[in-house]
């Protein structure tokens, strides 16, 4: 440990800190608006300047080294004035709109500003940029005119994602961020995973929200109303409301919508588990059969259009499984509807997911099983928030209430789908009991748990090691698939999330900010969520789920079955 003194007081700290870091280990947050560890760390913003004795000017307290003997300052008049000033300056070229902007009361600009008793945002009156709005893209809006510079957006797309479709246009005055020659991001190779919208501190990147019309379908009598939730919509809907992280809101949430008014409350879940058996089956055919390995999993939509994209000779290594997403939509608009005696035409699908890509997902062909898209609208987490608030729904005064049947009923397995290795877990339960005949005498596949960029194991089953890999992140999932293509790595069954952490860490999750991400990892305490509800089911392989084996005895047959197959799976392009 490093001894220094910060406002005077005696502070340890482990070497290779940097002055941020001590500080907050003695309880001082120091402000900071670029700095993202690991993914952004440029000391360009100067937000979080200090003052240290022998050093000539103010120190980027995140970048800077501690050293033994050092003594800082947090709090003097010059280093308060200083970042004041940075703030006004930011102001002077920032559209003011903060009463409607949609990250009011949760912007990283606006709480400095008031935690640094900025006085006069018009302090530095003068000319001011007036971008255009893109809204080229399917998932989000850039504005320009709210932007800070920080490059948080950039470094995330490049640094973590591996994409590098963003990046600083011209220079001085009118640098903008943006894409190559002015290109709107639906021109690019943009994925949508929507990174760069959970680490923007401010309204420059949010999804588009199309709330009102979820609303208009509500309201209409003619349409039945039907809502899905993602897995890990329920390990982070909570933050919204100021609950802690890692709380799980599955109930509280299930009884919001029902107040929002949908005609029933199902959950994505149910799909999860239809995924596993239709996936399973796939996988053991694969192998049985000499099919294309490995056999790499389809449910997030961010990474399928990476595929696609960057990895098209590898597309035929895609599971054809629809994402639990778009199997739920189909079987609403098929079996549902056909018990029910609803017109599928009728039926308004909404899902609610912690991902801006699946705002794009909707919209890929193939994606209709009744003639009708199986999706008609995809909200983020963040948009249920608004809908809760904005009707005035108190949503932390809530009992807790249950999905309904049958197409809310889901396994252990399902609920797993929202942190990285959870897919692969949920299928190994099912594709080993599957194999062997036998019950597993534990469901708990433990090495392809956690937070890990890229995971490994083998497991012998029936007399065959099977040699599975988890990524997420598509940095990482770059890696892996470049090791796959190179001969240097070999295996049976890949399981890619196209974000960091998986689910739990998606583009349309409540925003952290940097004060939190920096120091916590949100990853980590989401996903336990789901690992604890799953611990906690009576059932936890897919194929025990009740109203999965009534919907095959019932409609589809076995999994992989003709039916199933004009359902359930998909195409992709190269
Ligand atoms: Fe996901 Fe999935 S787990 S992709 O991360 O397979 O979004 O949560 O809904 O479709 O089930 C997201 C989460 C989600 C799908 C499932």
């Amino acid at each position: 440990n490093i001894t220094l003194k910060i406002n005077g007081v005696e502070v340890k700290a482990p070497a290779g800190s940097t002055i941020l870091e001590a500080a907050r280990l003695a309880n001082i947050e120091i402000p900071t608006l670029c700095f993202l560890k690991d993914i952004n760390e440029i000391g360009a913003c100067r937000m979080c300047v200090c003052e240290v004795k022998g050093a000539r000017s103010l120190v980027a307290s995140c970048v800077y080294p501690i050293n033994e003997g050092m003594e800082v300052w947090t709090n003097t008049p010059k280093v308060l004035d200083s970042r004041k000033k940075t703030l006004e300056l930011i102001l002077s070229n920032h559209h003011r709109k903060c009463l409607s902007c949609v990250r009011s009361g949760d912007c990283e600009l606006q709480k400095l500003c008031k935690d640094l008793k900025v006085e006069n945002e018009d302090m530095y009156e003068g000319e001011m940029q007036d971008f255009d709005i893109d809204d080229s893209a399917a998932h989000m809006i850039r504005d320009n005119n709210k932007c800070i510079l920080c490059r948080r957006c950039v470094a995330v797309c490049a640094n973590v994602q591996g994409i590098g479709v963003i990046g600083a246009n011209e220079r001085g005055f009118v640098t903008n961020i943006g894409s190559a020659f002015e290109m709107g991001l639906g021109e690019t190779s943009c994925v949508s995973c929507g990174q760069c919208i959970a680490v923007c501190p401010t309204g420059a990147l949010r999804e588009k929200d199309f709330t009102d019309d979820v609303f208009a379908a509500l309201a209409d009598p003619k349409k039945h109303v039907l809502v899905q939730t993602a897995p890990a919509v329920r390990a982070a809907l909570g933050e919204a409301f100021g609950l802690p992280i890692g709380t799980n809101v599955e109930g509280k949430m299930a009884a919001s919508l029902r107040r929002l008014g949908f005609d029933k409350v199902f959950d994505t879940d149910f799909s999860a588990d239809l995924t596993i058996m239709e996936e399973a089956h796939e996988f053991l055919d694969r192998v049985q059969n000499g099919g294309v390995l490995p056999l790499i999993t389809s449910c997030s939509p961010g990474w399928i259009k990476y595929c696609e994209h960057y990895f098209p000779d590898m597309t035929e290594n895609l599971s054809s499984c629809k994402s639990p997403q778009q199997m739920f939509g189909a079987i609403a608009k098929t079996y549902y509807a056909e018990k029910m005696g609803i017109d599928p035409k009728d039926i308004v699908m909404v899902s609610v997911m912690p991902c801006t890509a699946k705002k794009f997902e909707i919209g890929r062909d193939d994606q209709d099983a009744a003639g009708v898209p199986d999706v008609d609208i995809a909200i983020t987490t963040r948009e249920l928030a608004r809908m809760i608030e904005r009707t005035g729904i108190r949503f932390l005064d809530l009992p807790d209430e249950d999905f309904d049947e049958p197409l809310g009923l889901s396994t252990g397995a399902a609920v797993i789908f929202g942190a990285t290795g959870g897919v692969m877990e949920a299928a190994l339960r099912t594709a080993v009991e599957t194999l062997t005949g036998e019950e597993l005498a534990s469901v708990d596949f433990t090495d392809v748990r956690g937070t890990k960029g890229i995971k490994e194991a083998t497991y012998n089953v029936a007399g065959m090691d099977v040699k599975v890999a988890v990524a997420s992140g598509l940095g990482n999932a770059r890696e892996l698939l470049t090791k796959v293509k190179n001969g240097e790595a070999d295996y049976h069954f890949i399981e890619i999330m196209g974000c960091p952490g998986g689910c739990v860490n998606g583009g349309g999750q409540p925003q952290q900010p940097a004060s939190v991400r920096n120091f916590t990892d949100i990853r980590k305490l989401r996903a336990k969520v789901l690992y604890d509800a799953d611990a906690g089911k009576p059932i936890r392989k897919s194929h025990e789920n009740p109203a999965i084996k009534q919907l095959y005895a019932e409609y589809l047959g076995e999994p992989g079955s003709h039916k199933a197959h004009e359902i359930l799976h998909t195409s992709y392009v190269k």
